[in-house]
């Protein structure tokens, strides 16, 4: 092994399987586990497993398989007993000083020595577990969460998104600095008034009151823009991260938006119109990806990005039916938009990837859904044009005709009938312009409103 091999972080990914568990699902989540940790830049070097009824209590893993998890890192594998605990360490455990991602031909040595390996862990665990695992291990322990956060952190582009992923920190951290303190920092404090720890979660508290304000400030100025497309016709890709909704995005808006082999790529809600445009325009939005056991702090960082989008009159189920877990994906994104209040919105299902599929899956996944489901293939221009057809027809299905009429006081306000109806006719008398349209029954009750007299 090179020196620059061995000062590369690795990673050992942990996972206990509980009697809720079957096989499959374990793997599976493992599987899921190591995708997470090498979009943060880990290789992966092995994976310790154990069967228990529930994680130890100590350390996650039992005594033989904690011996065997330190041998690849390094470290005694024992819980040391009656060590002082370490002054707060949380804020540093929290900076896992993962590589960049592409960062493999650095030629900067890591600034920060310790250990070199990391350990995750697929399951949530307690400070206290984490801090017992560094010590038997001389390595970093992540959890789950920890992951996702980091990789929400690093990919969050807009102020907005990076508002939201850092209150989902500073709420992963704080309660970590609780527990890491303990009752002798505390003593320590006494005298100057305010201990190290309450200095600490005092300016989180003042932090996360701070990013707050920062996020009602930026919805303010959103407002405006979306009371602009609340008449509009509205659909939005939704699906577990990596299923192919930027793709999609793309295919059918003709737009650049990103589209990366990672985990979480996209973060910001982005809207653009169906190209060809049609009359009135459909607006696309593309959307943040869900995933199992996403950290609840997340979700409510993100309901507001997804809000917009759940305006839309339809939802585009995105789904890898390569994935051989597709299954449970498409069961945890019904489940989240179940949870946003958006389980009864219409929707299409789309079977994407099947480009990667053989002829006899295919028929599999036909029989299994019959007229359920699309599928289809971001890459296959004939599909996307399908699609955009059917996106079309759901809307035409649900369009009537009616008599809008403008007064000539109104005139400058036509636009608006353009953009939220298909103008079939004009016509000119002594009220006003006289116009025929189609439309959603919502957009042309608005009409009615705004040139109502
Ligand atoms: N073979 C194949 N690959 C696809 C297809 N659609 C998307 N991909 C690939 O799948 C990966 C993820 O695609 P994205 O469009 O970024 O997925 P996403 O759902 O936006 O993912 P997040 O933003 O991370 O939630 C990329 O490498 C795409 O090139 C498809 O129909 N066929
Ligand atoms: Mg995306």
């Amino acid at each position: 092994m090179s020196d620059r091999e061995k000062e590369r972080p690795f990673a050992v990914l942990v996972g206990v399987q509980l009697p809720s568990e079957t096989d499959a699902d374990h793997e599976a989540n493992l599987a899921e586990l190591a995708r997470l940790v090498a979009t943060l830049g880990f290789d992966v070097k092995a994976t310790v497993t154990q069967r228990r009824d529930a994680l130890a209590a100590a350390a996650v893993l039992g005594e033989g398989k904690l011996r065997e998890l330190a041998e690849l890192t390094g470290g005694k594998g024992v819980v040391p007993s009656g060590a002082k605990p370490r002054k707060s360490k949380a804020r540093e455990r929290w900076k896992t000083d993962a590589p960049e991602e592409e960062a493999s031909t650095s030629e900067h040595p890591r600034e920060t020595r310790g250990p070199s390996a990391v350990i995750v862990v697929d399951h949530e665990i307690s400070p206290s577990q984490a801090r017992n695992l560094e010590r038997a291990t001389d390595a970093r322990v992540l959890d789950r969460t920890g992951v996702i956060v980091e990789i929400f952190h690093r990919h969050a582009k807009s102020r907005e998104a990076r508002a939201q992923v850092e209150i989902a920190r500073l709420k992963y951290v704080a309660p970590r600095l609780r527990e890491a303190g303990g009752a002798s920092e505390r003593r320590q404090g006494k005298g100057t008034g305010e201990s190290a720890l309450e200095l600490d979660r005092r300016k989180i508290r003042d932090r996360l009151a701070e990013l707050r304000r920062e996020l009602d400030e930026i919805a303010k100025e959103h407002e405006g823009r979306r009371a602009l497309r609340k008449g509009q016709l509205r659909v939005a890709l939704v699906g577990y991260t990596n299923a192919g909704k930027s793709s999609l995005m793309r295919a059918l808006t003709g737009s650049d938006v990103l589209v990366m082999d990672k985990l979480f790529a996209t973060l910001d809600t982005t809207v653009r119109a169906l190209h060809p445009e049609t009359r009135p325009r459909i607006l696309v939005s593309d959307t943040v990806g869900f995933i199992k056991k996403l950290p609840h702090d997340l979700v409510a960082s993100f309901r507001s990005t997804l809000d917009e989008a759940l305006e839309a009159s339809l939802l585009l189920y995105v789904v890898d039916a390569s994935d051989p877990t597709h299954d449970a994906q498409l069961a945890v994104t019904r489940g989240v938009l179940r949870e946003l209040g958006a389980g009864e919105v219409p929707s299409l299902l789309l079977l994407n990837k099947i480009d990667r599929l053989d002829e006899h899956a295919r028929q599999k996944l036909q029989r299994e859904y019959g007229d359920a489901a699309i599928l289809l293939s971001a890459h296959d221009p004939a599909n996307v044009a399908d699609l955009r057809e059917r996106i079309i027809g759901f809307f035409d299905a649900r369009m009537v005709e009616a008599d809008v009429t403008i007064p000539y006081a109104k005139q400058a306000l036509v636009g608006n009938v353009y953009e939220a109806a298909r103008v079939l006719s004009e016509e000119y008398d002594e009220t006003g312009t006289r116009l025929r349209v189609r439309g959603l029954p919502e957009a042309i009750a608005r009409l009615h409103a705004t040139f109502a007299r």
